[in-house]
């Protein structure tokens, strides 16, 4: 069977923030296909889009799956759901996001999957994180340690691996 090297951004900014976190990457784990191997340090980030909401807790993963993009992404929403995100206002406080970033560095533009995520190359709380755990990925051409120093990163607060968070 093939296996994919994909990568994930995870955040939230509601309710407890780290235990979220916890429990989506122990559920990416538990669904058969998908493996995380890496995890990077988690991040304190002020939003971005609607600014008037709670700051959010932000990581990346690397995982290994034998899952095509599509049903990886369907995974990543069902977690979402079990989870208790609900959907109500789009760019919105959310218990738990689970965005497909990168999937074997192909390129997908369809209706409901864009890969590399169309947003990923602006946003400093995927990059910095990304960057951590895969600084030579590319995406679109372009390295991602490098990618990483662009965007304004003054918003961002490394606070370290989150197994040892404070509860
Ligand atoms: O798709 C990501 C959800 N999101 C975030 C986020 O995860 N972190 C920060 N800092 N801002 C955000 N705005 C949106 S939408």
């Amino acid at each position: 069977m093939s296996t994919s090297t994909a990568y994930l951004g995870l955040g939230g900014n509601l309710g407890n923030r780290r235990q979220f976190l916890t429990e989506a990457i122990l559920a990416l784990n538990r669904e058969p296909g998908i493996r995380v191997d890496k995890i990077s340090s988690v991040y304190e980030t002020e939003p971005v889009g609607v600014i008037d909401q709670p700051d959010f807790l932000n990581l990346v993963v690397e995982v290994t799956t034998t899952l095509t993009a599509h049903d990886l992404l369907m995974r990543c929403l069902q977690i979402e759901e079990t989870l208790g995100r609900v959907r109500a206002e789009r760019w919105g406080p959310r218990t738990i996001d689970v965005d497909l970033l990168w999937f074997n560095g192909t390129a997908v533009n369809e209706p409901d999957l864009v890969l590399p995520h169309p947003r990923m190359k602006d946003r400093a709380f995927v990059l910095v994180p990304l960057a951590e755990i895969a600084s030579s990925l590319l995406v679109e051409g372009m390295r991602v340690d490098e990618l990483a120093s662009r965007p304004d990163q003054s918003g961002l607060r490394r606070l370290g691996p989150l197994d040892a968070l404070p509860e």
